[in-house]
């Protein structure tokens, strides 16, 4: 059944907020990852997955989303909800008891999430925006998928293995996580995950797994395909720019928060650590710069090679200054925003409550297919 294309690769450049253009005239504001596209489906299949996309991305509920989160990942969910059909967003709070946890905690910082990403831009009426748990579906998604899931891939993993070394107790579902990464995407027959480039090991796992079932169980599942921003993929911490900027793993001072005051914001910025050359321009030898200037690109809507031109001959403390005001400018009206949507719990549940409805209503047939298929339930 063809779904109506809205946008997709031949969308103008122009209309994209996130442009960077690729080499040999390029057009995509975006990369996705093509080198296989969906090799393993049934026509049918292929055509749902061609003519628009299902989109479906997830962000945990630590209510202290960072730049990296906006720039990676939520102001690509905004731009997806009018491409993706449908497009589904989810506060994955299954995974966040997978390291050590509080419940009333887990609670408040689900709304803090849920309010920073309808600040954002999320519309629910423009997408399916729910909490991961109220879904059943994934959970036993989770283990169908783990009977096609090698212990060997998941030990592979190296965000378990870097989160596993900082904790206490070193949970199965910390080893399980990509599981239910790939249950999430999978039980939607999703065919985008838009992410940030952190992802990109995970999302390969999941397309494998995905791959793995239909081999063995025949034509199920959609194999999706990865949506990275061209620009801003990977944003580094301002402090130690080797290292992506991180709730968890990132220094204070070089981690801006999405709802930090703009003097906060000045303060961090103003103090980033650069080098010890004048130019601002990118080089493998500058990650400090050439992160400032990925981060004024995004925030300015302009690309990397036009803030070079813009800041020839200006030197690092101009050009900090400068990126400070862009990201608070991108930053204000989401913290504002925020302050309005935040205290009304009762409509923050209500909306995430109409969306878990939908998003059970797409997830449980897949399901049902894949237990079908599985050899569950009666011949
Ligand atoms: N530094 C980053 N630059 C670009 N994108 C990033 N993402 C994370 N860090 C960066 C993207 O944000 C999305 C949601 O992430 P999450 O909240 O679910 O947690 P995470 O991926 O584990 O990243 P965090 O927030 O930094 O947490 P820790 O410290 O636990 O690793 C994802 O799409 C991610 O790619």
């Amino acid at each position: 059944m063809p779904r109506p294309r809205r946008g997709g690769d031949d969308e103008d450049p122009k209309d994209s907020t996130f442009g960077e253009r690729l080499p040999g005239g390029g057009s995509l504001g975006w990369r996705l990852d093509r080198e296989e596209r969906h090799p393993s489906l049934s026509p049918e299949l292929v055509s749902a997955a061609v003519s628009a996309p299902i989109v479906f991305s997830g962000i945990q509920p630590t209510g202290r989303k960072h730049l990296g989160n906006y720039i990676g990942a939520i102001r690509q969910y905004v731009e997806g909800q009018d491409r993706g059909d449908p497009a589904i967003f989810c506060i994955v709070d299954l995974h966040a008891i997978s390291v050590a946890y509080d419940p009333a905690e887990l609670r408040e910082r689900l709304y803090d999430t849920a309010a920073i990403l309808l600040a954002a831009g999320l519309d629910p009426e423009r997408c399916i925006f729910f909490r991961q748990s109220d879904v059943r579906e994934h959970s036993e998604m989770t283990w169908l998928l783990s009977a096609v899931t090698s212990h060997g891939d998941l030990n592979r993993m190296t965000q378990f293995k870097d989160k596993s070394a900082k904790q206490e107790l070193v949970s199965a579902a910390l080893f399980f996580y990509p599981v239910l990464m790939a249950a999430d995407v999978l039980a939607y027959r999703a065919t985008e995950v838009p992410v940030g480039d952190d992802q990109r090991q995970h999302v390969e796992l999941m397309r494998e797994i995905a791959r793995r079932f239909n081999e063995r169980f025949g034509e199920t599942l959609v194999v999706p395909e990865m949506r990275i921003p061209g620009v801003g993929a990977r944003i580094m911490d301002l402090q130690e720019p080797e290292r992506k900027m991180s709730t968890t793993g990132g220094t204070e001072a070089g981690t801006v928060l999405v709802l930090e005051e703009p003097q906060a914001i000045r303060k961090k910025l103003g103090s980033a650590v650069t080098d010890s050359g004048r130019e601002v321009r990118r080089a493998p030898e500058k990650a400090g710069i050439t992160n400032l200037i990925d981060i004024y690109a995004v925030a300015r809507g302009s690309d990397p090679e036009a803030v070079e031109r813009e800041f020839e001959g200006a030197g690092y403390g101009d050009f900090k200054q400068a990126v400070a005001e862009a990201v608070v400018d991108y930053l204000a009206p989401v913290r504002e925003r925020y302050a309005e949507l935040r205290p009304d719990e009762a409509a923050l549940e209500a909306i995430l409550a109409a969306g878990a409805e939908r998003a059970r209503a797409s997830a449980a047939p897949i399901v049902a297919d894949v237990r079908e298929r599985m050899g569950f339930g009666p011949a």
